[in-house]
């Protein structure tokens, strides 16, 4: 490596010469490939961004200048280039570098990241504030022509254009979102490119013609108008004249000295905002020959030379998400009245063998969480039963439209949210520890959370046939291996499951954690310790007449769950014993997630950290038994209240 060795922060760089960073952008491209290839991770994205992220730590002086990269999943160059190279390994790995921006990492991730389509919004009030405290520092945010469809950009779009305060947006058009892009503005920026090729051709016709002699310079003239005529009507008209932005574009997103030239002509554009309009290719020089890019937007560990991924040695059950997949194709056999959606993750949800086998009742909205549901809502207004597939943590962003458009009006959606629970690597901005607690809250939403993937299935089924809101929650990975041959069976609403019976002591599990409960149960059994386990199944309606029961005979309970404790199932179980007169003769502990943020890492060893493992609920329940087992307790009868 020529150059990169002696690159420790973008002022490294910049004593550079511009002819040199090409040859800086391979070297960056292959540290990348060679170290996901050992570690994995946002491969494919990262790859399409080098030449983007040298040329702007080139033209810009930054940490002085601030950049906001969106999502921050295809800022690997990003971290070489700012002193994270021989850190870069660690990406994801508990106490190693963030897989996206965090604040706290560096001085250069102006702003953390992990969700898409926050980095206009976020650049803008940076510019804002510059202009306020009489500063003079630039601010450019790099956003993804999928993550600029993300509702929260085109509000920021909207509102950038109309203070005119100086702001740069380097678009990294790659035409592709994880899966391919989606919707009316990829197709625009598409003729936006169509439109800049047909300039081009104006030129070279133009000059062809008038060579010609005689007539050349009329026929140049005429050509040249109606090739204007059409390009007028496609060159970026909107987002330059009625948004109010300059364009530059579009450049090639993989030739440095072009990005330094757009930049540089961008930062002198001082009345206003500006696009600069870069066209790359998602995973530019991944070894692959397939060029498989849908693929290797993130990879696992793969053969540096070839590009394939390393195969997992041993057979591992179905994941959630396929089986989610697969019962959500058998029951759209059965109801034609199901349509499912997913925004912007087909694969990461299982909707894509959906978009397969059903094109015309299955929906990639895009990065657009808030429009899935509200979108689900209207169709269930005329009597479609939708169902969207959303990560928990993306539900999030939707919140609103939940409350607002779906429960309010009690319309039959069916929220199914993959990656409840701790995620691991991906971290904070991707567990999924809140739903509960987010949607607990509103009446007429029933939620519930199956204890392995065959229970899945009957709640999948449960919730469409239901004819209100309903959601269900289920773990990220793979499957308990139960038998899921059977059809999908509807399950009664509201009521739990009880696994097994003891005199003792007895334990409420939710969704993920009803197996490790019944593991610890088993160990506590050898020690003499009788557990009741219940499988709650649902944390609203809570099935107030087992619980109140277990209260009446037991005097210790936990709840396990795999969610932030404040708000979750636990709460709900405590606010139901408190109704009732019964915390007093309970000896209630919550299991679950503390209030802190969780980093990222080995899912497993987060889970052990909060207890939640069949060790955890053995060492809590045998701690609850040794302070209060001894203590008698008085068995009084209990009338749920609601
Ligand atoms: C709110 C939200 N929804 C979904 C995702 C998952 N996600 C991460 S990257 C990505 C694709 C982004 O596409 P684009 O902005 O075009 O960038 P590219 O990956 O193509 O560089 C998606 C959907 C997310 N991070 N945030």
């Amino acid at each position: 490596m020529r150059f990169l060795e002696d690159i420790n922060s973008p002022a490294d760089l910049r004593k550079l010469r511009v002819d040199d960073l090409q040859e800086v952008a391979d070297e960056v491209r292959q540290f990348i490939i060679d170290t996901c290839s050992r570690v994995g991770g946002h491969t494919g994205a990262s790859l399409g961004a080098v030449e983007l992220a040298v040329a702007m730590h080139y033209v810009f002086d930054t940490p002085g200048d601030r950049l906001v990269w969106d999502v921050g999943h295809q800022a690997y160059a990003h971290k070489i280039l700012t002193g994270r190279r021989d850190q870069l390994h660690t990406i994801k790995q508990p106490g190693g570098l963030s897989g996206f921006l965090r604040r706290d990492e560096s001085e250069y991730d102006t702003f953390g990241a992990g969700h898409a389509s926050t980095s206009l919004s976020a650049a803008l009030g940076m510019a804002i504030a510059r202009d306020r405290k009489g500063e003079d520092f630039h601010v450019c945010a790099l956003i993804g022509d999928s993550s600029l469809a993300g509702g929260m950009a085109m509000e920021a779009l909207n509102q950038a254009g109309h203070l005119k305060s100086r702001l740069i947006v380097l678009l990294n058009d790659n035409e592709m979102s994880i899966a391919p892009a989606v919707g009316a503005l990829s197709r625009y920026l598409g003729r936006i490119k169509e439109a800049q090729s047909y300039h081009q051709l104006k030129e070279e016709i133009g000059g062809a013609l008038e060579s010609v002699p005689g007539i050349g310079e009329h026929l140049r003239r005429a050509a040249k108008s109606f090739k204007d005529a059409i390009a007028a009507a496609v060159l970026p008209g909107a987002l330059v004249n009625e948004l109010g932005f300059k364009y530059i574009g579009y450049v090639d997103g993989h030739n440095v000295p072009m990005l330094v030239r757009a930049l540089e002509a961008a930062k002198r554009i001082d009345d206003g905002p500006v696009i600069v309009h870069a066209l790359t290719t998602k995973g530019k020089g991944f070894p692959n020959p397939e060029k498989n890019y849908y693929a290797y937007h993130a990879t696992g560990p793969f053969d540096p030379e070839t590009g394939l991924q390393y195969k997992p040695s041993k057979v591992s059950p179905p994941t959630y998400t396929e089986v989610f997949g697969r019962t959500m194709c058998e029951l759209m056999e059965r109801d034609n009245r199901i349509v499912a959606l997913t925004a912007a993750m087909p694969d990461g949800t299982g909707i894509d063998k959906v978009l397969e086998k059903f094109p015309e009742r299955a929906f990639d909205v895009g990065i657009a969480e808030q429009h899935a549901i509200t979108f689900s809502a209207g169709m269930a207004c005329e009597g479609l039963k939708p169902v969207a597939a959303i990560y928990s943590t993306f539900l999030q962003r939707a919140f609103d439209q939940v409350i607002h458009d779906v429960c309010l009006q009690n319309l039959d959606v069916t929220i199914a949210m993959d990656r409840a629970g701790i995620v691991g690597a991906d971290g904070p901005t991707h567990h999924g520890l809140l739903d509960i607690a987010y949607l607990r809250g509103y009446p007429n939403i029933v939620l519930m959370a199956p204890k392995d993937e065959g229970e899945m299935r009957d709640m999948l089924l449960t919730a469409t046939e239901y004819p209100g809101p309903a959601a269900l929650r289920y773990p990220r990975g793979n499957g308990m291996g139960v038998d899921i041959s059977r059809p999908p069976e509807k399950i009664e609403i509201g009521k739990a499951e009880t696994l097994r019976d003891g005199d003792d002591l007895a334990i409420i599990a939710y969704g993920s954690m009803v197996y490790p409960a019944i593991q610890a149960a088993d160990r506590l059994e050898k020690d003499g310790i009788g557990a009741t386990v219940i499988n709650a199944r649902f944390v609203k309606p809570l099935d107030a007449g087992t619980i109140l029961s277990l209260a009446e005979r037991h005097r210790i309970i936990l709840t396990v769950e795999e969610s932030y404790l404040a708000g979750g199932f636990g709460s709900a179980v405590m606010e139901l014993l408190e109704a009732n007169e019964a915390l007093e003769s309970v000896v209630l502990h919550r299991m679950g997630v503390a209030d802190e943020i969780v980093t990222h890492g080995d899912p497993k060893m987060f889970l052990a950290k909060y207890g939640l493992n069949a060790d955890g609920i053995y060492a809590k329940a045998k701690n609850a038994m040794t302070k209060h087992g001894s203590k008698r307790h008085k068995p009084q009868r209990l009338k749920a209240v609601k």
